[in-house]
């Protein structure tokens, strides 16, 4: 509509180059997933997120900016939700999964650069990213080697950019740096919105973040079924827009879908038929709107049951405890609980590895694929001794590593499809 044009205009993005994303968005989530068969209904309401993504949710997040709250913007699920929650900020997730303004992007990043995080810079240098222009705080964090040079020159490109620091190693010493950066991140972000978190605020927004995990370990715990009530596509669907809805809306809605798929179970309805052979994606992340693996896995004769990746169950899995009684204890309990996100970039990372083996085991996988990005170096890393530690325990592992371009789509179907085969 013409509002949210004129929105777009005030933000500062290249209408343009935004209406050329949307068409290309718009058909590729028509394409890949309204071309599914046997969805939930309850998937329409994604539907409609996913349609108004630009629209809509921003337009309310402009409504919260005029009401004195603030915005936040992150590239990692290291970076506390909670902390935005309770001084009165919405957190938003800024990776993106679509290549954009790739030549300008190569004069500021060398090519063998992760396509995570040359999109980032490609939304930036193309003005078509709603949230990170309306974002009055940018969060990047010390993680790989990659982001954390990139953040130095996203500095130069942006003005609000907020750097924490993060441990490598899970010792003593590391979760003393964790607990440091997240009270100097509290008060940062005290003073970007005027509000001081206390005991209470803090408690009521563990309890959202919860509720919303918890809410998403319901949806993921019902893909365990056999058929598989919902397809991996719209697994990881709602698993992107966790990233962007507003909290309890997004609780509620993945809940009625719940129920829906707990009504399928019973009647042994499933997104594919019974004993589709079954396959966990663990590895990067994928930010929408990437979709690529998903919709090659599951146009080759497999279903996806789940993901270990931050746009997935290595991201959500842990509750924080809100039993505290004192604000200090509640931003141990924090510490505490992000500090078990078993990310590649921690050395070492066993329990990566453990916690692979034990998701293929609860969602009944034939096969892992592990999905790398190119010159991502500490998932490609890793993925060796993920594949060995399958291995062991005689599952299948298929070791992917691609980026953003659509150009080896049919070299991976033909991978994927003999992967799916042999299961
Ligand atoms: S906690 S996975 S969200 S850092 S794909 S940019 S690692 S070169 S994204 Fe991540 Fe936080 Fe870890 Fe999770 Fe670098 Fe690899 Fe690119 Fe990556």
């Amino acid at each position: 509509t013409e509002d949210y044009r004129s929105m777009w205009t005030d933000l500062g993005l290249d209408l343009d180059a935004h209406d050329a994303l949307l068409g290309v968005l718009g058909s590729a989530y028509k394409d890949i997933y309204l071309a599914q068969k046997n969805r939930p209904e309850g998937m329409g309401y994604f539907d409609f997120v996913m349609s108004e993504v630009h629209g809509l949710r921003i337009k309310e997040l402009m409504d919260e900016k005029a009401a004195g709250g603030k915005i936040i913007g992150s590239y990692c699920v290291f970076v506390p939700e909670e902390i935005a929650l309770a001084a009165n900020a919405t957190l938003v997730g800024l990776c993106s999964g679509a290549d954009f303004a790739m030549e300008e992007v190569e004069q500021l990043l060398p090519r063998n650069t992760c396509a995570l995080i040359k999109s980032a810079f490609g939304f930036k240098l193309g003005k078509v990213c709603p949230y990170l222009e309306s974002a009055d705080m940018i969060v990047g964090e010390n993680t790989c080697d990659g982001k954390k040079k990139a953040y130095e020159s996203l500095g130069h490109l942006v003005n609000n950019l907020y750097v924490m620091d993060l441990p490598q190693m899970k010792t003593d010493n590391g979760k003393a740096l964790l607990k440091k950066e997240y009270l100097r991140f509290k008060e940062a972000v005290e003073a970007l919105t005027g509000v001081s978190i206390t005991k209470e605020s803090l408690k009521s927004a563990i309890g959202v973040v919860n509720a919303k995990r918890a809410a998403i370990h319901r949806l993921s715990s019902l893909r365990k079924a056999d058929p598989a009530p919902i397809s991996g596509l719209d697994g990881l669907l709602a698993n992107q827009v966790f990233f962007y809805d507003n909290p309890a809306r997004f609780t509620a809605s993945v809940h009625k879908i719940c129920d829906e798929l707990e009504a399928r179970i019973q009647d042994r309805k499933g997104a594919f038929p019974e004993k589709t052979p079954r396959i966990l994606v663990a590895g990067c992340p994928q930010a929408v709107p990437n979709w690529k693996l998903p919709m090659i896995v599951e146009t080759s004769g497999a279903v996806i049951v789940g993901e270990e990746s931050c746009v997935g169950e290595r991201g959500t899995r842990h509750l924080t405890d809100d039993t505290g009684s004192t604000l200090d204890e509640m931003m141990d309990a924090l510490v505490d609980r992000y500090f078990q996100v078993d990310c590649a970039i921690f050395t070492p990372n066993e329990q990566r590895l453990l916690h692979i083996r034990e998701m293929a085991a609860a969602y009944k996988a034939d096969g892992v694929i592990h999905y790398g990005l190119q010159f991502c170096q500490p998932y490609l890393m890793e993925s060796i001794p993920v594949e060995k530690a399958l291995e062991e325990k005689g599952i299948p592992c298929l070791r992917i590593e691609t980026d953003y371009g659509m150009e080896d789509m049919g070299q991976l179907k033909t991978r994927v499809e003999a992967f799916v085969e042999q299961l």
